[in-house]
């Protein structure tokens, strides 16, 4: 499958871009940047050593949004992804060079030589989505679907009382997407709340893995050390975390993991507790807005041998 990716460059981004790198299935012709867990322009380039990591083929990068549609980025989120985005660990300076190019013209190239083929894979806010759209409304039409990370229907919030990071950091933005007419599938916190990499996960897989990912597994390794910490600290986990972003890109492309229920929705963007939230209307005649595909409930244990199997020895 031909995949466009959008991301924050952020620990569980860079776990969820290995994993989509080390199987088969995806062919990733694009990545756009946006300012999330850190700006577009970091998030760029921690993008590009990740590539460099995994000895990929020069797929090309252009850093997308510096702020949101309406109202300011609330900076680094450096208690779960550390100063740099990456856990604090230091990878070696990328020999890649982000694409020159602005986000929505890069977006809209690649959809239209792709014109019916890609799945637009977004794993932070949906800010460069929606100035695309907003640029050329006929993206919405070349873009096969689009499987988000972001959200939550009927769990708690994790930045506010009903609000998941990716869709309050812009919610202008995800609610303009979701008026685009896209199929949209959004992989929430209600799922990948319940979907955790542990510890003893990690051991097995560094028991395990391929010689090609060898490098990787390492990254993981080190990385995913400060992100136990700041999930213990912020969402009082022991000794794992929830795959966020992995879980989406996994869905992208893989059968069984998750079930959806398909609902009218619509984003909050007043509020003063509940912006960002999501509201869906379950009403015989609900307000107009998006039929949006949720997840509700995963299948752990198949999802997190799913996400191993990309680095394992076969
Ligand atoms: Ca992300």
């Amino acid at each position: 499958m031909k995949v466009l990716l959008d991301v924050d460059t952020g620990v569980d981004d860079a776990a969820a871009l290995l994993y989509m790198l080390f199987k088969p299935q995806y062919d990733i012709v694009g990545i756009g940047t946006v300012c999330g867990n850190v700006e577009a322009r970091l998030a760029a380039e921690n993008t590009l050593k990740v590539l460099d990591l995994a000895d990929a083929p020069d797929i090309p990068v252009a850093a997308g949004a510096e702020k949101p549609v309406c109202g300011t980025w609330a900076g680094r989120v450096r208690e779960i992804h550390g100063d740099n985005g990456l856990g604090n660990t230091e990878l070696p300076p990328t020999g890649r060079s982000p694409a020159e190019e602005e986000i929505e013209d890069f977006y809209m190239r690649l959809a239209d030589k792709y014109s019916g083929e890609l799945t637009l894979v977004t794993l932070g806010p949906l800010t460069n989505a929606a100035r695309t759209l907003k640029k050329y409304p006929e993206f919405a039409r070349k873009i096969r679907r689009m499987v988000m990370m972001g959200g939550t229907v009927a769990m708690r919030g994790n930045v506010s009382p009903m609000g998941e990071a990716n869709v309050t950091g812009d919610p202008e933005a995800c609610d303009q997407v979701f008026l685009s007419g896209m199929d949209i599938t959004a992989v929430g916190l209600d799922v990948t709340m319940k979907v955790r990499l542990k510890r003893e996960h990690m051991e097995w897989l560094n028991r395990h893995r391929s010689a090609r990912a060898a490098k990787a597994v390492n990254f993981l390794n080190r990385a995913l050390e400060y992100y136990w910490y700041g999930n213990q600290m912020q969402n009082y986990c022991i000794d794992d975390c929830p795959l966020h972003d992995p879980l989406a890109a996994m869905y992208a492309g893989t059968t069984g993991i998750l079930r959806t229920e398909t609902r009218r929705a619509r984003v909050e963007c007043d509020g003063t507790y509940t912006r960002g939230m999501i509201v869906t209307d379950l009403r015989e005649h609900p307000i107009p807005g998006g039929d949006i595909h949720f997840a509700v409930e995963a299948d752990a244990d198949r999802a997190i041998r799913e996400f191993l199997s990309a680095f394992w020895e076969e």
